[in-house]
């Protein structure tokens, strides 16, 4: 019933933005109509799969594209971004979809996406966990790839068009895009955290970063936090006025809040309740060992995450006989990212060297302390895991939002699992009810572990209830009504 309500609730907003018959969307045409759609982001939604005949265009994993594929395939709009090769590709249409590639040269990513997105934006953004490398060929490659990405949603945005852009790798597209399309209502939405001043202000580029920014009619963030940290900045380096939620520049107003990204809670609920989900956590569990308690983490393997310090914890757990494998199981699944960036190699050789240390310390036959698996899993997969796991670990060093965290309490319709969460994700904020840890501090980790293991099933049912609620009110959709209503003026 919920269910069903919640379905038609959604048609109903979706229908406030509808796509325009194709003659419509030239440029210039089409002042009566609805507005439409246009998302701009370093990632297509889609990968290239198969070779020769067998090739086609497959939807990808990850957090962007997870949290707003479903929004996009309800409300028909174009995206455009990288395909992810060097090859030159005409725009095409995929799940009712319009899909326009920006075309990147080797060394354009070498400098706009692994140098100056993941060496300096990445790092600098996420409390320089990692030194953020400043190079100026870098910058000036960013500048021109951020150039090609706003003139690719110009000539896709028909007269009074929605634009939104996103996340760190095109900070200066609102700017460059206002300045071709001054009719265009423009977003930026910004999925990872926005330093606080002391670390802004290192970036050579700070004045230039804002401003592009700036160019921006509603700016998202994904905590008040960084709502804060941007507006401060922004009345310093820019020359805007305002306080924390709304700012003046070049005589325009500017909404700048937070908009708490989340998931398509139905859409985990309704597969992990499923008989096929069921069966596959029934088979897990007992492969696994049908009476350990298994101890879960699902993660981009990236510095961020914290994988390393939660490994050491899991090895504090059975160094103090806390745990033994023969009744616990750790599982750590993590997809491979950026490898081409060192920090990275790094970071992979690092994790494997302890897990082996751990196994060769902890393991027993026939049972094996840590499960790692370094693979892509299906959302099928994933599901699984999350279903069958006792105790879910979410504990990076910083993250904008983690939708690990919130996927996880979807998938427990029996209310049943604890989840363990760092107080540096921005889903902390929402998951109150979850077991909240500083990963820096082993004893207090430990001991969330401990916690967890032991907590009364009653105590776990209770706060999960809880979790749920707040997850599948605050789902995706409604963050992207939130976002969407704001930016056409309509809240
Ligand atoms: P990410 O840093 O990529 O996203 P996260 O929010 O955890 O982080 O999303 C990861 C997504 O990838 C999840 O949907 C998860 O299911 C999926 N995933 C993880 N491991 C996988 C595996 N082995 N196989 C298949 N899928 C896997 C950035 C920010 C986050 C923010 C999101 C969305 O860093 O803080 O929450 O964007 O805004």
């Amino acid at each position: 019933m919920t269910t069903a309500l919640n379905r038609r609730t959604r048609a109903t907003r979706n229908r406030t933005v509808s796509r325009p018959a194709r003659s419509e969307r030239k440029q210039g045409l089409g002042s009566s109509r609805t507005a439409s759609l246009v998302v701009v982001a370093n990632r297509l939604p889609v990968h290239r799969v198969g070779v020769g005949s067998n090739a086609h265009w497959e939807s990808s994993a990850g957090g962007l594209v997870t949290a707003v594929a479903p929004v996009m395939k309800k409300l028909p709009g174009v995206w455009v971004g990288w395909s992810g090769n060097d090859a030159s590709i005409k725009p095409f249409i995929h799940d009712r979809m319009r899909i326009r590639p920006v075309t990147l040269g080797r060394e354009e990513v070498a400098k706009y996406y692994d140098g100056m997105s993941n060496r300096t934006f990445w790092p600098l953004y996420h409390d320089a966990i990692r030194p953020p490398e400043f190079q100026r060929e870098w910058w000036k490659k960013y500048v021109a790839v951020n150039a090609r990405f706003a003139q690719a949603a110009a000539a896709e945005a028909a007269r009074g068009d929605i634009v939104w852009v996103h996340d760190y790798h095109l900070q200066l597209v609102p700017a460059m895009l206002r300045e071709r399309r001054p009719d265009l209502r423009i977003g930026f939405f910004l999925h990872i955290p926005f330093p606080p001043e002391e670390l802004f202000e290192w970036l050579p580029w700070r004045e230039e970063i804002l401003k592009g920014l700036l160019g921006a009619d509603v700016i998202g963030f994904q905590s008040p936090m960084a709502a804060q940290n941007f507006s401060r900045l922004c009345r310093h380096y820019a020359e805007a006025e305002g306080t924390g939620t709304s700012l003046r520049y070049e005589g325009r107003p500017i909404v700048n809040r937070a908009f708490p990204i989340s998931i398509d809670f139905d859409w985990f609920d309704i597969r992990a309740k499923s008989p096929a989900a069921r069966e596959g956590v029934a088979e897990l569990r007992s492969r696994l060992g049908a009476k350990r308690k298994i101890l879960l983490a699902i993660d981009r393997l990236d510095y961020t995450k914290g994988v390393v310090r939660r490994l050491q914890a899991v090895e504090e757990l059975f160094e103090r006989g806390l745990a033994k494998a023969e009744d616990c199981v750790f599982v750590q699944i993590a997809t491979p990212s950026r490898e081409a960036v060192a920090e990275y190699a790094t970071l992979r050789d690092e994790v494997e060297t302890i897990v082996g240390r751990i196994n060769g310390k902890f393991s027993q036959p026939g049972r094996v302390a840590v499960h790692y698996f370094r693979r892509n899993l299906t959302r099928e997969e994933l599901i699984t895991y999350y279903a069958a796991a006792d105790v879910m670990l979410v504990t990076p060093l910083r993250d904008g939002m983690n939708l690990v965290a919130k996927e996880f309490v979807a998938c427990r319709s029996d209310s049943t699992g604890v989840l363990v969460l760092s107080q540096f994700a921005g889903a902390a904020r929402e998951l109150t009810r979850a077991l909240t840890v500083n990963p820096r501090d082993q004893d207090h980790f430990v001991e969330a572990l401990r916690t967890a293991l032991k907590m009364p099933r009653e105590e776990a049912r209770m706060r999960m209830s809880m979790l749920r609620s707040r997850v599948k009110r605050d789902d995706v959709y409604a963050w992207c009504d939130d976002f969407l209503s704001e930016l056409r003026g309509t809240k």
